[in-house]
């Protein structure tokens, strides 16, 4: 059986066909109005998400800082946090109010986890927010092969929607217990708009009507494709092919005005051009079909010829933004929840909107869609003739004929400053640390402590995304693996006066830190998004935010300069994203049993960071804290 999630990260139940929730849409708050009628056995099973105790918040966030800011710096803090905690004073208040939400919320955190995080965020999705993944390159090279493996992945998908649909998904599970599966019907049917300050999310799964269609995009040009028959089942993989012949023989010409690359644009720019564009009846139109459409399909033109040992890095960047405009970063819209990307020559994968769900559904279905395009098609065609695809008409006036301009000069100067490395460690996997009993993950993020110190001789703040779906629509908090462990680990490693036992025990010490963190962090004990729930609580209060937030070293714990997110994913799939502040990387790592696939990104704009360094940097901490394991006979443990 397929599994639903991330092999390595949950074990997959039997299917419960009741054990699923009916979908609750971002659009609307989340409230424990929400919580009647259909809401579902299952999710009505999971608990909340708990508030953790402000004491404990305020002595795990003064360990935390420890390895990354000055003594001085933390003495300073130390004094703002005892008397932000200290007895009637504004902590006791905030927590009070906390635990209220928490009572009359599904999740005191979700909804604004979702506004902070994404719907306020203003800077352009593409790179910033939305992920990129890539495929095992596939064996076409042809537009033909493309068209009949595209054709194969809508059926892939239809596949998964049908379980969706039907409430047949399995729970998946995460150290023995059951995962919300909301995300699940948020991805499907739904697109982010924008808006002058902040974006909202639709999602038309559970409309009265819900779409029947996809929006397919090639040359530039965007197609409404129908994808069921009349009598409800889906367009076979041969009756899609057919219908993806007429879109791309109708869409032959490649100097029409990518409209899509708009959505690129800085989220309040784009605000403003879309109430420009939408003003004309037959944009709206178009723009609406594209929003309201299950997904969207980008048969994407020519892509940089490159050598062999680019090609990933190609085509991770092709996933995260199109290579720019004169490649396909017009060939999107990257408001869009769920984007398909099929090219010329086997490359594919999937750009997806992030404000909806996190990373591991996403990845789910496209498991399941790649073992489905494995399979020998069995439906026969209903030998009825299809309407052809309709094609969505935009008028461009000058003024947006301007901002699509605009929208390729800013596209082309982020795509030139970001720098890609992918990277497949192909030395060990899983298997290494397990056989030394350590947790993978724990492994590899103080492998990535040791480079980046390597590199740059100090610790920095270090983010790494824990699932909080074990709680009611859980999103994520942050494992901060720089730790005071992971610091008097990486600081021995190369220490030619330490002894190799003493090596030993330390990285046994950082990574069983790393792992403790982890459990903290899933079972909703960390730290960030307490700190951010109290700071958001004194702006719902209407009180002055306390000091403690507008502190230096608050501000250098949130600066994340590695910030990183293990994927895995049953198919060989690189999957990746941008760094989160201008001097930082972004790694997002994908750990199967005998390999690593790494995708390190950074802003060339930037003279103090390199990707390919790290993605070396990385390499070498792991072989090197490997050799010192077989080299030193453990001690005991
Ligand atoms: N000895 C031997 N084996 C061990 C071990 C030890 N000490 N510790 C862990 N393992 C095993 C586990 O049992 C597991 O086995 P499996 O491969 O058979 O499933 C495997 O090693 C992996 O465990 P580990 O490396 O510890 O990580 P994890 O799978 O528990 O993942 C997180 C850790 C933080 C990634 C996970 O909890 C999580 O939150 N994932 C979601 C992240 C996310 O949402 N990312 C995207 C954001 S958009
Ligand atoms: C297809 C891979 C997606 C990974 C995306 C991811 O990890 O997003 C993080 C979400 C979160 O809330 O932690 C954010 N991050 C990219 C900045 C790590």
């Amino acid at each position: 059986m397929w599994g639903i999630c991330s092999r390595t990260m949950v074990k997959v139940g039997m299917a419960k066909p009741c054990g699923i929730m009916k979908p609750c849409h971002l659009v609307k708050p989340v409230s424990a109005t929400r919580v009647s009628g259909r809401y579902l056995t299952h999710q009505k099973g999971l608990p909340t998400l708990p508030v953790p105790p402000l004491q404990q918040t305020c002595e795990r966030y003064i360990s935390a800082l420890e390895p990354i800011v000055e003594v001085d710096e933390l003495k300073h803090t130390k004094e703002l946090l005892d008397d932000f905690q200290k007895a009637g004073g504004v902590g006791e208040r905030l927590q009070r109010g906390l635990e209220k939400r928490a009572g009359i919320t599904n999740n005191w955190l979700s909804e604004w986890w979702v506004q902070v995080a994404y719907l306020t965020y203003r800077l352009p999705v593409v790179v910033h927010s939305s992920p990129g993944l890539v495929l095992p390159r596939m064996n076409f090279r042809d537009k033909q092969g493309q068209i009949r493996f595209a054709a194969k992945l809508i059926s892939g998908v239809l596949d998964f929607k049908a379980m969706i649909d039907n409430e047949t998904l399995p729970v998946e599970y995460l150290g023995g217990k059951p995962l919300c599966m909301n995300q699940y019907y948020e991805v499907l049917s739904s697109c982010r708009i924008p808006g002058p300050k902040k974006d909202s999310v639709v999602n038309h799964a559970k409309s009265p009507r819900p779409p029947k269609h996809i929006t397919v995009v090639h040359n530039f040009q965007f197609f409404v494709l129908d994808v069921y028959n009349s009598d409800g089942t889906p367009l076979t993989s041969d009756q899609l092919c057919v219908q993806l012949e007429r879109i791309c023989s109708s869409s032959l010409q490649n100097n029409m005005e990518p409209v899509g690359i708009l959505t690129t644009l800085h989220r309040d720019s784009w605000g403003k051009a879309y109430l420009n564009l939408i003003k004309d009846t037959t944009n709206k139109q178009s723009v609406s079909a594209i929003q309201r459409s299950i997904f969207t399909l980008c048969l994407d033109g020519a892509m940089p010829r490159v050598s062999d040992e680019t090609r990933r890095s190609t085509a991770a960047v092709q996933m995260l933004h199109g290579g720019g405009s004169q490649w396909n970063s017009g060939n999107r819209w990257f408001d869009k929840t769920l984007q398909f990307i099929v090219g010329e020559d086997g490359t594919c994968g999937a750009n997806y909107e992030h404000a909806p769900a996190e990373g591991p559904p996403i990845v789910a279905l496209i498991d399941h869609v790649v073992e489905y395009t494995r399979k020998p098609e069995t439906s026969r065609s209903p030998m009825v003739p299809l309407p052809m695809p309709q094609k969505l008409h935009f008028n461009i006036t000058p003024e947006i004929k301007k901002n699509i301009e605009e929208a390729k000069q800013e596209m082309n100067i982020l795509a030139d400053d970001l720098d890609m490395r992918v990277t497949v460690f192909g030395h060990f996997g899983k298997d290494v640390p397990k056989s030394h009993k350590m947790s993978p993950d724990a492994f590899i993020q103080i492998a990535l402590q040791l480079a980046y110190y390597r590199m740059y001789q100090h610790s920095c703040a270090t983010y790494e995304s824990a699932s909080l779906r074990m709680y009611r629509l859980g999103r994520t908090d942050t494992i901060r693996s720089a730790s005071s462990a992971s610091a008097a680990f990486i600081k021995a490693f190369d220490d030619p006066n330490k002894q190799n036992t003493e090596k030993v025990d330390l990285m046994v010490k950082a990574v069983t830190a790393h792992r403790s963190y982890t459990n903290m962090a899933i079972s909703g004990q960390a730290i960030d998004r307490h700190l951010l729930g109290l700071k958001l609580q004194a702006v719902e209060e209407k009180l002055s935010v306390p000091e403690i937030f507008s502190d230096p070293a608050y501000a250098k714990a949130l600066h994340y300069k590695l910030s990183t997110s293990q994927v895995p994913s049953k198919a060989d799939c690189v999957m990746c994203f941008g760094p989160v502040v201008s001097n930082g990387y972004g790694v997002c790592y994908n750990p199967m049993n005998n390999h690593i696939n790494f995708a390190v990104s950074s802003f060339n704009n930037c003279k103090e960071t390199n990707a390919a360094q790290l993605a070396q940097a990385v390499e070498g901490a792991l072989l090197d804290m490997r050799t010192l394991l077989d080299q030193t006979p453990r001690a005991k443990l």
